[in-house]
């Protein structure tokens, strides 16, 4: 099973800044742990701080890949072109988010990712990433 863990804008900077918020773990640190835990599965990581090449990534892998899991980031809350870009591949797509966002600044509440994907996974902390895996295990087996 081929899977995509995608990272929007600012989460490059994760176990670096703000470790009150997100953690004290770098993803990269983080990602090696998954791809131990989860041997079984061809596990794949792209970050970027740019709207178009996270869109691109999508249109990239969203044909032939089992699925997609995606923390956009702030672009959550404004990119209508991440939305339709979820809409416009066959691979399904789970939202991640570190932290509540229901809990936070209002104009966090509001995701235009949401709607697209199967589910959201939100205020789990990083654990959220192994969550979204485990669901696309159980789903396709
Ligand atoms: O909780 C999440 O996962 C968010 O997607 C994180 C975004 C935020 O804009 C969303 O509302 C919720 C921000 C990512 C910024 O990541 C940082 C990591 C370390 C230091 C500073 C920012």
């Amino acid at each position: 099973m081929k899977l995509l863990i995608l990272n929007g804008p600012n989460l490059n900077l994760l176990g670096v800044r703000e470790p009150e918020v997100y953690g004290r773990q770098t993803f990269q640190d983080y990602f090696e742990i998954l791809v131990s835990t989860f041997h079984n599965v061809d596990l794949h990581y792209f970050q970027s701080n740019h709207e178009g090449e996270l869109i691109d990534k999508i249109h990239e892998v969203g044909f032939s890949f089992d699925g997609i899991i995606i923390n956009a980031g702030a672009f959550t809350h404004s990119s209508v072109a991440i939305a339709d870009a979820i809409s416009a591949v066959k691979t399904p797509v789970v939202e991640v988010h570190i932290s509540n966002i229901h809990a936070r600044e209002a104009f966090r509440h509001h995701s235009y990712l949401a709607s697209r994907c199967v589910g959201s996974i939100v205020g789990l902390g990083l654990n959220g990433y192994r969550l979204g895996v485990e669901y696309f295990l159980l789903k396709n087996n």
